[in-house]
């Protein structure tokens, strides 16, 4: 279910203000909370969560996205100066290095202060839904945003997890935010969507999702995935024989994964090892450069490409 207005002929391969390396690109997590699923309580002291950023960019992130704020399923939000003080501080010192940064945020007076402070994009789980400032701050701002599909705060999430069929919902969802978004005054060129993996979806939905890029892609905005360690990637783990692997050991599953949805056309992939991911996209470039030389390859259908 497609909105004709804004749907574009070519999903854009460079976003105006991002780095553009001519692959996927890598965005590094930095979550400077106490009480994130898998890093929680690792980059809670600005130092900690300053270096950390540092590391990321070293080990070749083209974003580092700092976030204050945990989203795990039952999280509870963290007042609005907490989330300041979390990570302002963090981006401003990470933009002064030259670090390309972004908030994840869904609060617009964050997105502002962060922008403010240098932050290059604003990564909003919400798509604007759970603060109506959201779009007329980011239109302002005149920043790239990600929207990401998303129905419910993390606290109720779990039980907003039904689809008829997922892709087409979540199409419509995000055709509906789109326009929302644009009617607001935020830049078509400037959005990125995103499917949410493990928002207000069950394992199997993820997988649905992630194999069907394609669709979503069709609505002509760059893609953003956000696979690392999530709930999908352990269930797979575990029904394909490996035993229950807590978050901390998928980083090579989710590698893999981001090497799927390179190939499946994502713009960028958001991962905790930024080594793992980084290679894993690269492989996916090789992969689709000799897609493009001619010959169908074994298993791939040309509707991959981006
Ligand atoms: N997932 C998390 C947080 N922020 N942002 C985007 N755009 N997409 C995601 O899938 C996403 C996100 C939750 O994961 P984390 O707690 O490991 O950061």
């Amino acid at each position: 279910m497609q909105d004709p207005a804004l749907r574009r002929s070519r999903t854009p391969t460079e976003l105006q203000g991002l780095p553009r390396p001519g692959r996927c690109l890598v965005m590094g997590i930095l979550n400077a909370t106490p009480d994130s699923f898998s890093d929680g309580g690792l980059y809670a002291d600005h130092r900690s969560a300053i270096d950390r950023g540092l590391q990321l960019a070293a080990q070749g992130a083209d974003i580092v996205d700092v976030g204050g704020e945990s989203t795990r399923p039952g999280a509870r939000p963290v007042g609005l100066e907490e989330e300041l003080a979390r990570t302002i501080p963090v981006v401003r010192e990470l933009a002064r290095a030259g670090v390309c940064t972004s908030i994840d945020t869904m609060h617009a007076p964050v997105a502002r202060a962060a922008v403010e402070a240098g932050a290059r994009l604003v990564n909003d789980i919400s798509g604007g839904l759970a603060d109506p400032a959201m779009a007329s701050t980011v239109a302002a701002a005149d920043v790239p945003y990600v929207a990401m599909h998303w129905r419910a705060p993390s606290l109720e999430m779990d039980r907003h997890a039904d689809y008829g069929d997922v892709v087409s919902d979540v199409n419509a969802e995000l055709t509906c935010r789109l326009r929302q978004l644009t009617d607001q005054g935020v830049d078509p060129t400037r959005i990125l969507l995103d499917p949410g993996l493990g928002f207000a979806k069950r394992p199997e939905r993820d997988w649905t999702l992630l194999a069907h890029l394609g669709s979503l892609r069709q609505l002509g905005f760059p893609l953003l995935v956000g696979a690392s360690r999530k709930r999908f990637i352990g269930a797979a783990l575990a029904s394909g024989g490996a035993g229950e692997v807590p978050p901390r050991g998928r980083d090579m599953a989710t590698a893999a994964v981001c090497a799927l949805a390179a190939v499946g056309g994502a713009f960028c992939v958001r991962v905790h090892d930024v080594r793992a991911g980084l290679d894993a996209v690269c492989m996916a470039a090789a992969y689709l450069e000799h897609c493009d030389r001619g010959r169908q390859p074994v298993g791939a259908g040309r509707e991959l490409r981006p």
